[in-house]
């Protein structure tokens, strides 16, 4: 998610961190630079420019105030615009009456089943009771699919095989209230493309079912589609929020960065994977953190906690700030590590790890076997002090895990790159981004 964005901004941010002073000259450069990247994104270009206009403003009122870093000054006004831009902060569901209904609107294929699913998976997790209504009766697959979701989060499932989409919702609410449900998630019919005969039927729906939050969902690899059909759908609608999904595929930010701003709608979750679990609350803080290659602690740490116990995860954090993580720890976490997913997707979410090392550091999932293969033909001495591993204790290593020395040569470089890099990430103040001192806890 947002890799290529976040490569961009890494070097526009490069050229920054060490400017003397903040000039007309550099900030023409740079904001022009930053346009580039929002366009590359394929970021609406209205709000490109607006976004540009924005950051431009406020530096050149940050030429006349005397900064000790003005180079990181401009960073952080980017970094403040770009969450702004994302909406502020993360924006909940309001849910409040009983039942609350939540109507899912948008196009064929964007994820409204699947999201549908997820959310209602979310919201039992909160400790709600549930009910997913399947409302999109025009392909029988349709509604096994829910069904099938449903039974993986466990969730009950209302529907009335094929009939009127507006009564089998109204029914369902009924049935709700009789059965004590907090939460209705009406799953809705898509068509390919906008067309007149579904915004009639989901506004009839809208009117009927009276639903707290009308969330719009769309397709974040589409880019500028999602951004427009969300567009066109909040002025039929009156939506509540937004759902992206399939940001974990290869969707280069553009509407993620958009929809906001075009429609005025917060994006309320982002879809990050098929399964029942991926879907997650949009922190525009977070997010812009992501984009702007600050990493994203809190999501690491997070991951951490849904996967390994909660002791573990803070164990883990505490080692990874303190720079005491030793290749005991890492032969240790590995299976936990491999829960949590790729080397690479964790080592992305942490701040300041240069993605281009990134791309060619080996650490492939069947690697993570080899590398515990060598780990484990390794003596405690040699996990916690590495640099005694010599000539001779290669060849034994190589002999007792079966892998050949240049790969015990690489893994103990690596580790070595690791912990520099954790080093760096425990020097900071705060886990935001190296060199960005003068301004942590400035927000
Ligand atoms: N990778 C990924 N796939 C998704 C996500 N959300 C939905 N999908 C997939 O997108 C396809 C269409 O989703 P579906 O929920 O049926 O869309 P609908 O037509 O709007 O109901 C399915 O294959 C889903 O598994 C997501 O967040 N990530
Ligand atoms: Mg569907």
């Amino acid at each position: 998610m947002f890799d290529q964005i976040t490569d961009k901004f890494d070097s526009v941010f490069r050229n920054l961190r060490g400017l003397g002073k903040i000039t007309d000259r550099n900030i023409n450069d740079t904001t022009r630079e930053v346009r580039r990247v929002l366009l590359d994104a394929d970021v609406n270009f209205r709000v490109a420019r607006d976004f540009i206009n924005r950051v431009q403003e406020r530096a050149q009122g940050a030429k006349v105030t005397k900064s000790v870093k003005p180079g990181q000054q401009f960073i952080k006004i980017i970094h403040d615009e770009m969450i702004q831009l994302l909406g502020g902060s993360a924006q909940e569901l309001e849910l409040t009456q009983s039942p609350s209904v939540i109507l899912m609107a948008g196009l064929q294929g964007s994820g409204k089943t699947t999201s549908t699913a997820k959310l209602g998976h979310l919201l039992k997790k909160q400790g709600k009771k549930v009910l997913l209504v399947a409302a999109d009766v025009y392909r029988p697959a349709a509604i096994d699919q829910l069904k099938k979701m449903g039974e993986v989060a466990n969730l009950p499932v209302y529907d009335e095989g094929t009939g009127n989409p507006i009564k089998i919702c109204k029914n369902a609410i009924s049935h709700a209230k009789a059965n004590n449900i907090d939460v209705v998630i009406l799953d809705t019919a898509g068509r390919l493309h906008i067309d007149g005969e579904m915004m009639i039927e989901i506004q009839a729906i809208a009117e009927d079912s009276s639903p707290e939050e009308v969330l719009f969902v769309a397709d974040g690899m589409t880019g500028q589609d999602a951004v427009n059909s969300a567009k066109i759908f909040n002025e039929a609608l009156s939506l509540s929020g937004v759902i992206l999904t399939k940001m974990d595929g290869d969707a280069r930010g553009g509407a993620a960065v958009s929809i906001r701003e075009v429609t005025g709608k917060p994006i309320k979750f982002i879809g990050v994977s098929e399964k029942i679990d991926g879907l997650q609350l949009f922190d525009p803080k977070r997010i812009a953190d992501r984009i702007l290659g600050f990493g994203d602690v809190v999501s690491l740490v997070e991951k951490a906690q849904t996967l390994v116990d909660e002791k573990d995860a803070e164990v883990l954090r505490k080692k990874m700030m303190k720079n005491t993580f030793d290749l005991e720890d890492f032969r240790n976490q590995m299976h936990q590590l491999k829960k949590m997913g790729s080397m690479k997707q964790l080592m992305g979410m942490m701040p300041g790890v240069n993605r281009k090392m990134l791309k060619g550091m080996n650490l492939d999932d069947k690697q993570m076997d080899w590398t515990e293969a060598i780990i484990n033909s390794m003596t405690l001495d040699e996990r916690s002090n590495p640099k005694i591993i010599n000539g001779s204790r290669r060849m034994r290593i190589s002999k007792g895990s079966g892998r050949p020395v240049h790969e015990i040569n690489a893994l103990i470089k690596q580790f070595a790159e690791m912990q520099k890099m954790m080093k760096k990430f425990g020097n900071m103040k705060s886990p935001k981004f190296p060199g960005m001192g003068s301004f942590v806890g400035i927000n």
